[in-house]
């Protein structure tokens, strides 16, 4: 072939191992191709093109992943919950600590306090953590402001990350995260606050790519919910919700029912609960990081989600009062060791599984031609040490939009 009719490329990465997240599986002697951001070929270096690239990278038999995503965490908030860690470790339970006035709503207090810059201050440290691992997206959740002032503030913190890192940053708002102390005693009340004020001013501003909810004994029920989902539902806003993780009150289904992206938690999940979940394409998050910091006892459905075949995303839930976690490696982990998962499930978990809980499935989380070119390459000799190390940190190199 003459230089030519050669395809060019920007970027080109080989001598490397791949693990793709799509029907691919994994690849010896691989060959990446990006082009202004987004893959052209990725597959076994024998089939390739002979492009003319720009730049080329020996990866010197790295495995590349694609970038890692974090589909779920509270990462902009102010304040810690050090010593609320201190009761529970007294005697004192989760549930107890929220319905005394503290959980929830200390951060909520602490988060109203705090100016933008100073959320985005102390978010920035916690998504360098994930970046620092491999992280390309990471979904941010408002929640902690409850009133729209504040959820406002939340929320455009989260999106100026956005501008701070190389990163993609995807919002959810989670105004019906708690009932905040000016409405106590009077949830219904806050709840049409949420869906006739704050959903349709968020609309407005651009500031939600999708709406989620808590829907639990300590937080709403699963009527007050579905007002919320109508509210977002009439704005185009995409839906996802805590559900079922202290008990069963069948959020599951009602997110299903209304085709949400994802429902997660889900300890407490029942089998109609799964079939549901099937029938709409809804993805289970599961939320290691919080089982394991409240010493959860009930396991989430693991084997009835994998028979059924609902797709299955593992994230950090990063936030100050049930999982102060900041590692999708250590999140990988604990899905493994606790839930059982295999290798390959916690893989797809953090990557392609993650990007269908946002509704990116189309854009990013897996390595094939047309998608973003958000790569992960790892000083690794397989897979299995991802998911297995525990506080070791291989990443060799993190690629964002192919830089
Ligand atoms: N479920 C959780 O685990 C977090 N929020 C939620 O809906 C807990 C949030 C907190 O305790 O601050
Ligand atoms: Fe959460």
């Amino acid at each position: 072939m003459n230089a030519e009719s050669r395809p060019a490329c920007d970027r080109l990465w080989l001598n490397a191992n791949m693990a793709t997240s799509s029907s691919t599986g994994r690849v010896a002697d691989a060959l990446v191709a990006c082009e202004k951001g987004r893959i052209i070929y990725a597959g076994p270096r024998s089939e390739a093109p002979s492009f003319v690239a720009s730049e080329l990278v020996d990866c010197e038999g790295c495995w590349i992943t694609p970038g890692l995503i974090d589909c779920h965490t509270h990462l902009v908030h102010a304040g810690n919950r050090a010593s609320e860690f201190e009761l529970r470790l007294a005697g004192a339970s989760y549930e107890e600590i929220a319905r005394a006035g503290g959980g929830i709503v200390s951060t909520v207090a602490a988060t109203r306090a705090a100016s933008e810059d100073e959320l985005v201050s102390q978010a920035l440290i916690r998504l360098d953590a994930l970046i620092a691992e491999g992280a390309t997206t990471v979904e941010v959740k408002s929640g902690y402001g409850l009133s729209l002032e504040h959820e406002i503030k939340m929320l455009k913190a989260a999106r100026r990350l956005g501008e701070e890192r190389q990163v993609e940053i995807v919002t959810s708002f989670l105004g019906a995260h708690a009932v905040p102390p000016e409405y106590a005693g009077r949830s219904d009340d806050y709840i049409d606050h949420v869906c006739t004020d704050m959903i349709p001013a968020i609309a407005a501003l651009g500031l939600a790519d999708a709406v989620d909810g808590f829907c639990e004994s300590i937080a709403f029920t699963s009527a007050q919910i579905e007002r919320v989902f109508v509210a977002a539902r009439a704005h185009g806003l995409p839906l996802k919700l805590h559900a079922e993780q202290l008990s069963n009150s069948h959020g599951a289904a009602l997110a299903a029912r209304y085709g949400a992206l994802s429902a997660d938690h889900l300890e407490h999940l029942d089998a109609a609960g799964v079939e549901d979940m099937k029938a709409s394409g809804t993805v289970a998050v599961l939320l290691p990081g919080a089982y394991y910091f409240t010493r959860e006892t009930q396991l989430p459905p693991v084997e009835a989600l994998r028979r059924v075949g609902v797709p299955i995303a593992v994230a950090t839930d990063c936030n100050p009062g049930t999982s102060p976690l900041t590692s999708l490696l250590l999140a990988m982990n604990m899905a493994a060791t606790l839930f059982r998962l295999t290798v390959e499930e916690c893989l797809a978990g953090v990557t392609i599984n993650a990007a269908h809980a946002l509704g990116l499935g189309k854009q990013t989380g897996s390595i094939e031609a047309g998608k973003y070119c958000d790569l992960a390459i790892w000083d690794i000799e397989s897979p299995a040490e991802l998911v297995c190390n525990i506080g070791r940190n291989p990443l060799h190199a993190r690629i964002w939009r192919g830089q």
